[in-house]
């Protein structure tokens, strides 16, 4: 088995528990929960509760990447232990250890040198090598408060980007982001953003389509679907790597879903560059296309359905609209070039028996598509869900038991059928003032921030950037999320401040002028949600160990700040974390009380260390998405234009968009293997999610090393692409376009298509001349490669998935890895 290849399910829960029975039980927690024989009484009481808890062993507290209790000895944490009912533990948890104790913890508030001694906008050239000066915490409030100030004077709210994209930690208190928000909204407002990352294409043309963004909506349920389902199809989609980790935390559900499949030997077909994780899994076929060429290829399959009358034209007539208008495009009456079979083959490197196999064994099964979304993070992808949307559609089977299409069976466990209880409602950012800024699409922030004044289409409207003097950021990665680094760094230096919170010394912080140290999220007490679809659990999150060196949670950053701008009270409501909490546990318990759910009193529940599981109605677990709108259209409209499924969209067409029309259609990509480019960079460039970091989160603890090669994130090459370059398996490997650089380490295998790498997004920006944007980045950090430009005028979403590039056997001088180290003098 490859290297690349974790082996997510062989994880044994007694993995966990080495280690951890060495260790006797915690001291710090005697007296933390009710004494056995009151526990007993409540759980008889209240079976939500307390019915399933294991012998406790260390602190509940929960993340990202599952729920857990934490061992703590001597103030320091030393190990984890899922919860019980984890179905599908996630070894990433083992490393909330490495995360409070890493070495490159920001430690105080620090201050680049020029922005401290000659003011904001002094040097911005420097960021990312000037000096750091440490501050106290009194004096670097004072110098953001003052900041925000000035600017909200001199330049108001629209000077001020504080969207601050990013997956922070789970808590629906200490929520980073929301709390710079809330701040900002009680001070004068702020530049905020639209979209996200993960789904800016499909989430707007989905709203077009079938009238909401279908990619965050509840799924047909897992038991319906492996009763129903006959043919299950993965296009781009790997759900056994992207399931480990959740919005909330996570109930891994999903798991036991393809599980499942796999134990009935439900047919699988996985299409995708990559044999992925898992396909291997569930022994599914694995079809693998050039890279962003699946528009072609599910136009071939359209055709095939089409020509050879396997479509259902009731269904296309009763519950969708423009079906006609397509049906033309793919005849090739209107541009003369029929979208065959052949014709897509010849694009997409499948072969054309193959893609009109597929079509027929489409309609001759009950076929569920579980549709992923690096397919829709290209250039024009919206295309691939839209039309994703309309052979399933061709299909007829939308609204049926396990039939139709499903964007979300990949993330957060969708389809892990919903419960019946009470949800927790976090921390709000209030209100917006009125008169705040139009939000600009969220991956177009550093064309906002280098062109201040230019004009660019959004979804049918005009937006046009404002000139960007302060970026706050709290929660999220910049210079991880973000296209084309180099072209960011640039970007990076026009505004005059920029701030950031952070536990760790990231790219994104060593790039600030004012870096304020964040506690991690076992360093603070709240609540979150288990099951982000499910809203089956409720976690309670207690602190594990003190704050680290003079880190602070955002809450107390912000409220200093509020304070200081003469909004405490509104900034905090009077309460300090207990009482939020309380206040918190207090309307989810209400909302629990109407469902029927009974729960104990907050300090109760607090003090078990326990979490509530909500039961699961039988019916919701037979839910099928779309069925109200088969059973009744008229009763049950979608929220379209016309109410119906729209195969042609007359919103879309009226935009006149050259790069998004009225029907779904193939246009070649920005960059391809057959475009110019191609030439001089024949490689096409995948850059999926890491199984063994959530992005950039992780990067810093050992667990890296299991995945890195040559101590630098791995590319996976095939074997023919590997040969025809010199380059052996463990070598360090150059990659490289017109737009940087990196140094990544060579996985070579057959489950990579030939044509194709991938490089897993996540690694730390590390330039080995941080002085010279387009220095080669010594860890590997992918998006040094990809491409900065909005996906259509459409969604604008981001295309960080694709890039074209070369790469050659690195021979250069050894460069030491140093993404991970704290910056000189901090
Ligand atoms: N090329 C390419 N690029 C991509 C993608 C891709 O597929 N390809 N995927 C995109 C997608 S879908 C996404 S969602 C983005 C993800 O991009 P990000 O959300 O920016 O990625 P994370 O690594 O999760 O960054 C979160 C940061 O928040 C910090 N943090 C955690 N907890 C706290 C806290 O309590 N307080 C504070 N102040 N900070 C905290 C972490 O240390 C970390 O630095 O990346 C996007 N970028
Ligand atoms: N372990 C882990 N889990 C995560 C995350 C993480 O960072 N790590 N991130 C979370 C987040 S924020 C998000 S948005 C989701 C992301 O969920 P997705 O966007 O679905 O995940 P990706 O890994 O980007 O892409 C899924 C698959 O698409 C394939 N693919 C890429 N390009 C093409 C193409 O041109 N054609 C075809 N057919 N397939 C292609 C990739 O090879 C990959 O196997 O995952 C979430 N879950
Ligand atoms: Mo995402």
């Amino acid at each position: 088995m490859s290297k690349y290849l974790q082996q997510p399910l062989t994880l044994s829960r007694r993995r966990f528990l080495t280690g951890v029975t060495a260790l006797a039980a915690a001291p710090l927690l005697a007296g933390l929960w009710p004494k056995s024989a009151l526990a007993q009484a409540i759980s008889q009481a209240l079976p939500q509760f307390t019915a399933l808890r294991q012998a406790q062993k260390g602190i509940l507290t929960g993340a990202h990447w599952g729920a857990f209790e934490a061992i703590v000895q001597d103030g320091k944490m030393v190990g984890v232990q899922p919860v019980k009912d984890d179905p599908y533990p996630n070894e990433l948890i083992a490393m909330a250890p490495y995360q409070v104790h890493a070495e490159n913890r920001v430690k105080y508030p620090m201050v680049r040198k020029s922005w401290l001694e000659g003011g904001p906008g002094s040097r911005t050239d420097l960021r990312g090598h000037d000096q750091w000066v440490r501050v106290s915490w009194e004096k670097a409030i004072e110098l953001v408060c003052g900041e925000i100030t000035r600017l909200q004077k001199e330049h108001g709210p629209q000077s001020i980007y504080a969207g601050s994209y990013g997956w922070k930690s789970v808590g629906m208190l200490h929520n980073s982001r929301t709390l710079l928000q809330r701040l900002m909204n009680l001070t004068g407002g702020f530049l905020g953003y639209a979209g996200d990352y993960s789904t800016g294409a499909a989430q707007v043309i989905m709203s077009h389509v079938v009238g909401s963004m279908e990619v965050y909506e509840q799924q047909t349920a897992w038991p319906n679907v492996v009763e129903h389902s006959q043919l299950v199809i993965l296009w781009g989609c790997n759900p056994m790597v992207t399931l480990k980790n959740s919005w909330n935390v996570p109930d891994h559900y999903g798991q036991t879903g393809f599980a499942a499949l796999k134990k009935k030997g439900t047919r699988v077909i996985s299409i995708d560059p990559v044999h992925n994780d898992s396909a291997k899994f569930v022994n599914a076929q694995w079809l693998a296309p050039r890279p962003y060429t699946d528009g072609a290829m599910l136009l071939g399959i359209a055709h095939t359905l089409l020509t050879e009358k396997l479509h259902n034209a009731d269904f296309l007539h009763t519950y969708t609209v423009g079906f006609d208008k397509f049906a033309a495009y793919l005849l090739g009456d209107d541009d003369g070039v029929a979208k065959t079979a052949d014709w897509a083959a010849d694009i997409c490197g499948v072969e054309a028996e193959a893609l009109r196999q597929l079509a027929r064994d489409m309609a001759g099964n009950r076929t569920m598509i579980m549709g992923g979304w690096g397919i829709q993070r290209q250039h024009h992808g919206e295309q691939q869900h839209w039309l994703l949307v309309t052979v399933a559609a061709m299909l007829g089977q939308i609204g049926l038991p396990g039939g139709g299409f499903g964007f979300s069976y990949h993330y957060s466990s969708g389809g892990s059928p919903t419960a019946k209880g009470g949800i927790v409602a976090g921390i709000s950012a209030g209100n917006a003032p009125r008169n705040s800024p139009t939000p600009i699409p969220v991956a177009r922030i550093a064309d906002c921030l280098a062109n201040p004044g230019k004009t660019i289409q959004f979804n049918g409207a005009d937006v046009t950037y404002p000139e960007v003097k302060m970026v706050y950021v709290a929660g999220g990665n910049t210079f991880h999320q973000h296209q084309d680094t180099n072209n960011l760094i640039k970007a990076w230096q026009h505004p005059d401040t920029i701030v950031v919170n952070e536990p760790y010394w990231t790219a994104t912080a060593k790039y600030a002028d004012i870096v304020l140290p964040a506690t991690t999220s076992y360093e603070r007490n709240d609540l979150e949600m288990g099951g982000d679809y499910s809203q089956l659990y409720v976690f309670p999150m207690h602190q594990c160990v003190p704050p680290q060196h003079e880190a602070r949670n955002d809450f107390d950053i912000f409220a200093a700040m509020a304070a200081k701008l003469g909004v405490q009270d509104a900034f905090t409501e009077g309460k300090d974390e207990t009482q939020w909490l309380k206040g918190m546990y207090d309307d989810m318990k209400q909302q629990a009380r109407n469902a029927r759910v009974a729960l104990p009193p907050f300090d109760m529940f607090w003090q078990s260390n326990n979490y509530v599981r909500f039961p699961v109605p039988e019916a919701n677990t037979q839910w099928v998405r779309f069925a109200d709108y088969r059973e009744n259209p008229l009763l049950n409209p979608l929220g379209t234009p016309s109410g119906k499924i729209e195969i042609y969209s007359d919103a879309i067409a009226k935009m006149h968009y050259q790069d998004c029309r009225g029907i779904p259609s193939w246009m070649p990509p920005h960059e391809w293997y057959r475009g110019p480019e191609a030439e001089k960079y024949p490689l096409s460039l995948n850059t999926a999610h890491p199984a063994n970091r959530l992005h950039s989160q992780l990067d810093n603890t050992p667990l890296r090393l299991k995945l890195a090669v040559a101590d630098r994130e791995a590319i996976m090459i095939n074997p023919q692409d590997a040969k025809a370059r010199g380059i052996s398996p463990g070598d360090l490997v150059r990659a490289f376009n017109d737009r940087g650089q990196i140094l990544v380490g060579a996985l070579v295998s057959e489950d990579v298509r030939p044509g194709a790498v991938r490089i897993s997004e996540g690694a730390w920006f590390d330039p080995a001349d941080p002085s010279q944007p387009g220095s080669i980045c010594k860890n590997g950090n992918v998006n040094c490669l990809t491409f900065d430009i909005g996906t259509s005028s459409l969604a604008q979403g981001n295309c960080g998935q694709m890039a074209q590039l070369e790469i050659e056997k690195y021979q250069g001088e050894a460069l030491q890895n140093t993404a991970h180290a704290v910056p000189a003098g901090a």
